[in-house]
């Protein structure tokens, strides 16, 4: 397959000023018809168009159907020779079939219970039409469907409606990666937002009938969104009407396209009884992340895909202030932070490894990556500490200013920061071209009232890239005395050569230091031996709410790895976890969060740092004993605290009620380890939420006695996806790990178990693969029976097969017996014939 060059890029040689698309629906042969105004940019240009799995019926310039001789048709697309086209602007028409209820791959226009839909990003648009598919030809969409169902919706603002039929037009230029389609028999949970200069836009959730009841948070999401931007960026909606729509079968969480949002129902439907506190902050961030893109994305496009995570990195960056903003701040940074540790650390330790902005490809599905889009955030995050809030603010309005209705680069998005601090951050830009996390070392010195801070920067070699520059890194600091006073304001410093000192005069004691506040740069951070920093004192004192979190991680991470090489838990760490405990109450959430120990993947991962090879039954046995310990020593104060923090009254998702729930969930999960889960099934039993009900079940199962709880479950869910979709995975990601692989083959076998649906094929799959012990069983059979399914899914949706087989990408972590066996499931993939692009790449990726 073609391998595509960012330096390859050319524009397209026409304008597209306008088109015209006419949909008669039928599950089976959708008739498309199409008219596009195209202006010539360049003389005798040939006209190339993008289509796969189009019968084509019709091509016609300027009213004249062209003759055979004048195109050539391939598997990929259509070329009209530059010899039948005008000088001049023109009109192509062209009339296409296709067959929805056959689209198993659910990218291009396809079926969902009945109902049709689209998903065209990255490059979906193609299987709908002929069409230049490519994001920087942006055209003005008008739009008419014609089809059976109550309900027609597409971009923009309705122009027409009658029954049958309806017109829609999208004033604003769009590329056809943000076009959309949806037909069913839908409702809608409704409102109105009057915008900043008192524009009414009509808000609609559409849903199959029986949902509605469960729209209204996503509702008000999308509100607190719209106000959050006008009063953050300043941005206004633009069109009379938002529309969102829920959909049971999606490739992705959710999607864009301009003012018709498409979205994963599981992303918008929430009850009390069936989502838990965690699915509903999640909504809340995916709505707003999704309206956001309305500026970052819609109005100010990429112009290739090689820019993803311009306008990803961006957005994501800004749903993380959002909800950082509803909710608790300082909790929202260090679960962004655990799951950037968890995904994209991981995926930059390995084969996958590359830039936030790729240079080449093969296959665009196969990066929408953690790197793209949580690094990407990240890049976004230091830029506002280096220029400052104002200074951000500043570069954001000139960015709107200068690149409305443009599809731009990452050039230009740092050129407007340039400009409008006149900072030089030509270095700074590795961060967006070069792959590879960098390692900060840190020692310290101290002597005669100078404290001073040395720091070295490395970047390991990466997949096509060997050694690198210096990366500019902003390193936030703080100095604590000897009581945990802060000795200064935090600090930035600004880190640009591989080594690099820092110097604080006027010192009367040699200070703490508190290193990465707030982790102000994507780094792992190493401290000399010399001087390890006190832990346990950071733990208990540091202002800095991440930076107490994070000694606390270290202190766990420190004992859990050596008691999977044979060590004890260390004292002074249960230690520092009983005074936590002690005042737990006052910061619910956050205490939660310092009671959760390190992920078995996590210990893998910092074993493999080490340089040990992580023996993941060692790791599981560790981390249970290491968790014993905890419940054994704070028994009493435990049991207090999961008594104390038990929520009255009706439930709400608000984050004082969810942080005490998460504590008292915490608190349960270690006693589980005592008391044989007899908490865990009284609250499974008495629950009326998800979130403690779902706790509760993966408590016993994980206690080994959830049988019951399991029938129990699935008696009172079955004809709920959303919560079936849980089941599956709970069961394996919680039970042991010798039971992980037999318990996923009996559930395959499950009537329920949907496997077309991504859904529920992510709840299993992922839920065995997250079972860290069972996944990476010695005899290989978890990698086995692992490739049999992706294998499975690939020749009906490669999309979702292809993201998921990065369940392999650790290989070369283990030890040889286990590198083996992965390595072998990898090729037994990459050799089946008739393999798909999307899970050739990545197989040859990882097999390197
Ligand atoms: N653009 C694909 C889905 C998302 O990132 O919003
Ligand atoms: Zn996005």
């Amino acid at each position: 397959t073609l391998t595509k060059r960012l330096s390859d890029y050319q524009p397209y040689p026409f304008e597209l000023e306008m088109v015209r698309l006419d949909f008669r629906l039928d599950p089976d042969a959708t008739q498309v018809r199409a008219r596009m105004a195209m202006r010539p940019l360049r003389a005798a240009s040939a006209l190339e168009l993008d289509g796969e799995g189009l019968v084509l019926r019709k091509i016609a310039v300027d009213g004249r159907v062209l003759a055979a001789s004048e195109y050539t048709q391939s598997d990929t697309g259509l070329v009209i020779h530059a010899a039948a086209l005008p000088a001049q602007t023109f009109t192509l028409e062209t009339e296409v079939e296709i067959a929805p209820a056959a689209n198993t791959a659910l990218e291009g226009l396809y079926m969902s219970n009945g109902m049709y839909c689209t998903q065209c990003e990255a490059e979906g648009f193609r299987k709908i039409t002929y069409y230049p598919d490519r994001p920087d030809v942006m055209a003005r969409f008008h739009v008419t469907v014609a089809g059976d169902a109550p309900v027609l919706l597409s971009n923009g603002n309705p122009v027409a409606q009658e029954t049958g039929r309806a017109e829609w037009v999208d004033p604003w230029p769009k590329p056809a990666y943000l076009f959309a389609l949806v037909a069913g028999d839908l409702v809608a949970h409704s409102g109105s937002f009057t915008t900043m200069s008192g524009r009414e836009v009509a808000l609609n959730i559409w849903v199959r009938k029986g949902d509605e009841t469960r729209c209204a948070f996503a509702l008000e999401a999308l509100k607190r969104s719209m106000t959050w931007d006008e009063q953050v960026y300043g941005r206004e909606y633009d069109l009379d009407i938002f529309n969102i729509v829920a959909v049971d079968d999606f490739n992705m969480g959710a999607m864009e396209n301009k003012g018709l949002n498409i979205f994963n129902s599981k992303w918008v439907l929430a009850s009390p009884e069936t989502a838990t506190d965690s699915d509903y902050e999640r909504i809340e961030g995916i709505i707003a992340h999704e309206y956001f893109h309305n500026w970052t994305g819609n109005r100010i496009t990429c112009r290739d895909w090689f820019q993803l995570c311009l306008k990803e990195g961006l957005t994501v960056y800004r749903d993380q202030s959002f909800t950082a903003d509803m909710r608790l701040g300082p909790v929202k940074r260090i679960e962004d932070v655990s799951a950037l540790r968890a995904r994209q650390f991981r995926e930059d330790r390995g084969p996958l490894s590359h830039p936030p902005r790729p240079d080449h490809y093969k296959e665009i599905n196969n990066f929408y990556t953690a790197t793209v889009y949580e690094k990407g955030a990240e890049i976004v995050g230091m830029l506002r500490q280096l220029v400052g809030p104002q200074g951000y603010r500043d570069a954001l309005d000139l960015y709107f200013e200068r690149h409305d209705g443009q599809a731009c680069t990452i050039e230009d998005w740092l050129k407007v920061f340039e400009d409008s601090s006149g900072r030089d951050l030509r270095q700074f830009k590795h961060w967006y071209t070069d792959a590879g996390t960098p390692r900060l070392q840190v020692s310290d010195d101290f002597k005669d009232g100078t404290y001073t801070l040395e720091f070295t920067q490395k970047t390991d070699q990466t997949p096509g890239q060997g050694d690198k520059p210096a990366r500019h890194i902003p390193i936030a600091v703080g100095l604590l005395s000897d009581t945990g006073a802060d000795l200064i304001e935090t600090k930035i410093l600004e880190m640009t050569e591989p080594r690099q000192s820092f110097v604080f005069e006027g010192l009367s004691q040699r200070p703490v230091p508190s290193i990465l506040r707030g982790f102000s740069a994507p780094v792992v951070l190493e401290f000399d031996t010399g001087h390890p920093p006190d832990s346990a004192f950071l733990l208990a004192h540091d202002s800095d709410p991440f930076n107490r979190w994070e000694a606390g991680r270290r202190l766990a991470l420190q004992t859990v790895v050596a008691m999977a090489q044979g060590g004890a838990a260390d004292p002074s760490y249960v230690a520092a976890i009983g005074a936590l405990i002690k005042d737990g109450a006052a910061d619910p959430a956050f205490c939660a969060l310092c009671l959760a120990l390190p992920s078995e993947d996590q210990i893998a991962q910092a074993l493999h740092e080490a340089g040990k090879s992580p023996d993941p039954v060692a790791i599981h046995r560790a981390r249970e004993a290491l968790a014993t310990a905890l419940a054994n020593a704070h028994e009493d104060a435990l049991s207090a605290l999961y008594d104390a923090m038990a929520v009255s009254g009706p439930y709400r998702p608000d984050p004082e009620p969810a942080g005490q729930r998460s504590l008292r969930l915490a608190a349960l999960a270690l006693l589980r380890r005592i008391d044989g889960g007899a908490r865990a099934q009284a609250l499974f039993d008495a629950a009326d939420n998800m979130t403690e009900s779902l706790a509760a079940l993966g408590q016993v199962v994980a206690a080994g006695v959830g049988e019951a709880a399991l029938a129990t479950f699935r008696d009172r869910w079955q004809g709920d996806r959303l919560v079936m979709d849980k089941w599956f995975a709970i069961q394996l990601t919680a039970s042991a790990p010798d039971q992980a692989l037999s318990r996923a083959e009996k559930l395959v076998q499950d009537p329920l178990f949907d496997w077309k649906n991504p859904n529920r094929f992510r709840s299993l799959m992922s839920g065995f693969a997250a079972n860290h012990a069972g996944f990476h069983r010695v005899d290989g059979a978890g990698y086995r029976f692992y490739a049999d399914w992706l294998l499975r899914l690939d020749p009906l949706n490669p999309q979702v097969a292809a993201r998921m087989s990065t369940a392999f990408e650790t290989w070369a972590r283990y030890d040889l017996t286990r590198q083996s066996l992965m390595r072998a499931e990898l090729a037994r993939i990459a050799q089946t014939e008739g393999l798909s692009r999307d899970l050739s790449e990545m197989s040859a990726r990882m097999l390197g």
